[in-house]
């Protein structure tokens, strides 16, 4: 793993290690803002309180006995890809490899939910993670934050899984033991690891990681508004060849990577090797799930002529949404899916 930062840890995987459909627990990238917390699974307990009829208090022991779902879904960080940005932004300088994707297993928020009976009123929940801290630079709170992010009640109840397992095997402390949010198609913010807190309120939540951090510029009559990010925009991403990796003159080479969007499957893949002036289809995975992304691979046929060449990939999904070729400036440091060249030295062999 690439590491980003060491405390909190920030772990990548290197994307050109992309091998196969799941991503190996010990591959898959951390993202944390605070130093993780130690829970004793034997005290902790999860609250499902505010705008509820009957508030919950359940154990790990009792959350594991409640009936289970498993399901696959692709989880991007906002940020991947930052280090591609120009001018250079703030923020953890992630390559490509800050996604991953998994099994998830654990129990449904609906079905918590709906045992604890949301008053008329009701509009969005919160999910808070038992981590905390304060926050270095302003504008922020004073004080101690924890980890928090708000979903519409909608989604809420809709598909998001409380996860106690990823790929079998009980969640690891790095990625939310003993319980985290997973929520399908969003990026990985929404995702709240070490979960502690439900909160169903009646109004919209204006925390500090859905405003001044994980929020992005929404244009509009009256002016551009700021809303927090939760969809993952479609994409695709080339695993091999590495960005200045030598490739062997008049051979063939398997370029390969992944794609992935939001509520939709990928449809189409294509991929350019000449500077986006012509794209041709790239073979996609036979494994295709709605939040899952789909492998994707290119057989081509490299130039006799020894060259720097620059390679580009363009996803598009079942919705009809492409790849833009520019970056779109209100998304500040986040959501980022225009489409990246990968230069690569043709040599001769
Ligand atoms: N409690 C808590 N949950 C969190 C975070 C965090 O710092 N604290 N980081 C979020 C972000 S920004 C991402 S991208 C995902 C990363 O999940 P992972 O570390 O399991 O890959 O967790 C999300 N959930
Ligand atoms: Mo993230």
């Amino acid at each position: 793993m690439i590491i980003r930062q060491s405390e909190p840890a920030n772990l990548e995987m290197p994307f050109g290690e992309l091998d196969g459909f799941f991503t190996p627990n010990d591959k898959f990238y951390v993202r944390s803002h605070f130093a993780t917390p130690e829970i004793d699974p034997a005290t902790w307990r999860l609250r499902i309180e505010g705008a509820v009829e009957r508030p919950l208090e359940l154990s790990y022991d009792e959350l594991r006995a409640r009936p289970m779902r498993t399901v696959a879904v692709t989880m991007e960080c906002a940020g991947n890809s930052r280090i591609f940005l120009q001018p250079k932004v703030k923020g953890v300088q992630w390559e490509m490899g800050a996604v991953g994707n998994a099994e998830w297993t654990g129990v449904s928020l609906g079905d918590l939910l709906r045992e604890a009976g949301c008053l008329a009123g009701a509009c969005e929940v919160i999910l808070e993670g038992a981590d905390h801290g304060s926050i270095a630079e302003p504008p922020r709170p004073a004080g101690n934050v924890h980890y928090a992010r708000s979903l519409s009640l909608g989604k809420a109840r809709r598909d998001v899984l409380l996860a106690l397992a990823m790929n079998g095997e009980p969640l690891t402390r790095a990625h939310g033991f003993p319980v985290r949010a997973i929520v399908p198609g969003w990026y990985g913010m929404a995702a709240v690891k070490w979960l502690r807190r439900i909160i169903v309120i009646e109004e919209p939540f204006h925390g500090y990681y859905q405003t001044v951090d994980y929020s992005y510029w929404e244009p509009g009559d009256g002016g551009a508004r700021l809303v927090p990010i939760t969809e993952m925009q479609v994409k695709a991403a080339i695993a091999r060849p590495t960005q200045g990796e030598v490739v062997a003159a008049g051979g063939r080479y398997r370029v390969h990577g992944a794609a992935w969007s939001s509520d939709a499957e990928i449809a189409r893949v294509e991929l350019s090797t000449d500077g986006a002036a012509t794209w041709a289809d790239a073979s996609l995975g036979e494994k295709s799930l709605p939040n899952t992304w789909r492998l994707w691979d290119y057989d081509w046929q490299v130039p006799d002529r020894p060259r720097r060449c620059s390679l580009m990939v363009r996803a598009t999904d079942s919705r009809g949404r492409t790849q833009p070729m520019e970056r779109d400036p209100n998304r500040g440091s986040y959501m980022i899916n225009h489409c990246l060249p990968v230069e690569v030295e043709i040599r001769a062999g």
